[in-house]
């Protein structure tokens, strides 16, 4: 069994019991007609591909915008509709509903395959009274998953790197899969919440890995031929050292002729198997993967090579701007890891090709609960960023957890980092932020790592779905609200055929979700300090666990106090990364947000927050109701009638919520207990703590 995740069957009832003709050829219409005869086949309706319209009165008319309309009534009212749109734009939609018929236009084949998925959302609403003309387009042109599969089980990660669902649905004990439907499913779930390119595997990339680049590339292609139908783009994360691990070349030096010359001959034949290849995906420097450095040469240097061979042939390389030093001293307290990437690439910013894009993660750490916004996306005017988020839960409570992670996305994408009024990162992300940040550069789009994997549910956790579909949907339009985001994916995946009452578990689901990574926060690390999670797996509490680490992920926390001093006036300097006002936002005790004071101060315990609570109590105060949140949660889903949900996924999302529980309490106890033994401050309501 695989479950169908938000696209059941029943997801198409509307849809699928309407008369529907469609105008217009290409490989996604053939897409689009596919999923319509599938839908109809099922309820009852019928499909035609153009000509005039037959017997039956047509309910639904799906047409590109160059195809001419036949001259019958019905199709005129679609050449109305077009007359009034106009252009929808490469990807984008135009949906209207007049006399009696639905109308779906689209400049090209994927604005349709959008649309249709558009219908699936609305049901019935769709075919029913009268709908001005509508027009849909992504606001984000380049809209990529990551996955963080590799082909070898790593001895360390094993299939999927931080993937918390199973194996690879691609590749299986270093080899890919015969069967590869999981991989079509995929492509289908992808392109229905709006997604249009795909790097498939792990960027580090493994010995195995990198002869997917060469000799291996047949398996790229196959993907790449599953991905096609849907309007995805295949990416592939490739290893720096590839000219002399694969080319057996002395060198992978950016700047010599040899390797420049084997990147683009490797590049060409890529091209030749693979025509619509997306492009490279490139962890370099970092965390021991190979890079640049080794040769003297900056990142600039490194990512132009690669842009220089995909830019004949139309791709683009991703540069992933994650670089740190992961073998710190500890004692040092000059560093500061959350400083690095803006220190390795803001002197670069204007050295990169257009056809290079700079992905840089959220925050300036390393995808935790609670991180500012990175200072790098807004300090790179002349170059192509690409914000890259982490639906993976590796530090949100790895699919054990429910975390809803799209009030996080929202309130990133949302951030303004000139202040009130400005662009906001989404605008950055889509390189159109006008004169106070950077313009006219194309954007380098949104990118998320997956959470998916082979498990019968897409994402281990059932509700986890949710994540991959809300960061789909936020591509096309950051500002939607995750509460709604949430309601299409309920919608979608539980179909009233499978509950009785669906206002109960609409109820129950939003109960349980929509607060869920304030949850989460609350019973782990606080107040923005991050980690204290075990090293490695990064699973449960361990406050000092990367204390007296390499990493450089440090809370300070002694007898006096806790946090970190990254200002300008006593810490590190980090405050200073940011443009006005949040420099001073940040640097003041006063003005900085309770929610990231210990990411930006070294506070003592007995520091009243702006909520009026002392540290010490905020921590004692959050993680009891945190813990006791997770019973409650529990406690809904124990409550919801039978025979809401499938029984299966009942007894995953309960045996789940124990796991929870359990883990919150854990956190809960092992954080108050040594806050309580390093401040020695007792809780004010003098509650357990051991
Ligand atoms: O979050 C960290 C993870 C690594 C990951 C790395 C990265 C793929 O712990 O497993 O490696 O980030 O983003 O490169």
């Amino acid at each position: 069994m695989v479950h169908a995740a938000w696209l059941p069957p029943e997801a198409f009832r509307s849809v699928g019991s309407r008369h529907t003709v469609v105008h217009g050829d290409g490989p996604l219409v053939d897409t689009v007609l596919a999923e319509l005869r599938a839908a109809t086949g099922r309820h009852g309706g019928t499909v035609r591909h153009g000509g005039e319209a037959g017997a039956a009165p047509l309910d639904l008319v799906l047409a590109l915008s160059a195809t001419p309309l036949p001259p019958s009534p019905q199709s005129q009212v679609a050449a109305r509709v077009r007359a009034e749109a106009g252009s929808t734009g490469a990807e984008g939609f135009v949906l209207a509903r007049r006399d009696g018929i639905t109308v779906l236009l689209a400049d090209t084949p994927a604005g349709l395959l959008y649309g249709l998925f558009q219908l699936a959302r609305l049901g019935e609403p769709a075919f029913t009274g009268h709908r001005p003309a509508e027009h849909h387009r992504p606001a984000l042109h380049r809209r990529i998953v990551n996955d963080w599969d590799n082909v070898d089980v790593h001895p360390v990660m094993g299939q999927v790197e931080r993937g918390y669902a199973g194996g690879s649905i691609v590749w299986r004990d270093g080899v890919q899969r015969t069967d590869l439907s999981r991989v079509a499913g995929y492509a289908r779930l992808l392109a229905s919440c709006g997604i249009n390119g795909l790097a498939v595997n792990n960027v580090n990339v493994h010995a195995g890995e990198a002869h997917l680049l060469t000799d291996r590339l047949g398996e790229v292609e196959a993907v790449a031929g599953l991905l096609r139908p849907y309007g995805i783009r295949i990416h592939l994360s490739v290893n720096f050292a590839s000219p002399v691990r694969l080319g057996g070349l002395p060198t992978a030096d950016p700047l010599d002729e040899r390797v420049r010359d084997w990147w683009a001959h490797t590049t060409r034949r890529v091209y030749q198997t693979i025509p619509d290849f997306g492009g490279y995906l490139v962890k370099a420097d970092s965390e021991g993967q190979p890079g640049p450095f080794a040769y003297g040469r900056t990142h600039a240097d490194g990512a132009n090579m690669l842009a220089d061979a995909l830019a004949p042939f139309g791709g683009v390389v991703h540069w992933r701007a994650f670089v740190y030093n992961h073998h710190q001293d500890w004692r040092d307290r000059g560093t500061d890891r959350a400083r690095a990437a803006y220190d390795h690439f803001v002197p670069l910013d204007g050295e990169f090709r257009d056809n290079a894009v700079l992905q840089v993660k959220h925050g300036p750490l390393d995808f935790q609960t609670r991180e500012p916004v990175s200072p790098v996306i807004a300090a790179m005017p002349r170059t192509r960023v690409a914000v890259e988020l982490q639906a993976t839960q590796e530090y949100t409570g790895q699919q054990r957890h429910v975390c809803y992670l799209a009030p996080m996305w929202r309130t990133v994408l949302g951030f303004q980092p000139w202040g009130e009024g400005g662009p906001t990162v989404a605008r950055v992300a889509a390189g159109d932020a006008g004169p106070a940040g950077p313009a006219g550069t194309g954007g380098g789009g949104l990118v998320c790592v997956s959470n998916v994997g082979d498990d019968p549910y897409w994402t281990g956790h059932p509700l986890a779905q949710a994540n991959l579909y809300a960061f789909g949907r936020l591509t096309w339009d950051p500002t939607l609200d995750p509460a709604a985001i949430l309601d299409e994916w309920i919608e979608l995946t539980f179909q009233p055929d499978d509950t009785a009452d669906p206002q109960t578990l609409r109820r129950t689901l939003h109960e349980l979700m929509d607060s869920s990574w304030q949850t989460y926060e609350q019973y782990t690390a606080p107040l923005g300090v991050g980690f204290m999670v075990r090293p490695g797996h990064h699973y449960g509490p361990d406050v000092d666990g990367y204390e007296y680490s390499p990493w450089g992920t440090y809370h300070f926390a002694d007898r006096d106090g806790i946090g970190v001093d990254r200002t300008r006036a006593t810490g590190t300097g980090y405050t200073g990364q940011y443009p006005a006002p949040w420099s001073d936002i940040y640097e003041s005790l006063g003005t900085c947000p309770d929610e990231l004071l210990l990411f930006f101060h070294h506070v003592p315990y007995q520091h009243v927050l702006h909520s009026g609570r002392t540290v010490i109590q905020h921590i004692y105060d959050t993680h009891f109701a945190g813990a006791r949140r997770t019973e409650q949660m529990r406690e809904l889903w124990r409550d919801l009638p039978a025979g809401l949900v499938d029984p299966a996924l009942y007894a995953r999302v309960g045996e789940r919520l124990d796991e929870q529980v359990r883990s919150a309490h854990e956190w809960r106890d092992q954080i108050n207990t040594y806050f309580l033994r390093k401040s020695g401050i007792p809780d004010a309501h003098g509650r357990r703590i051991f």
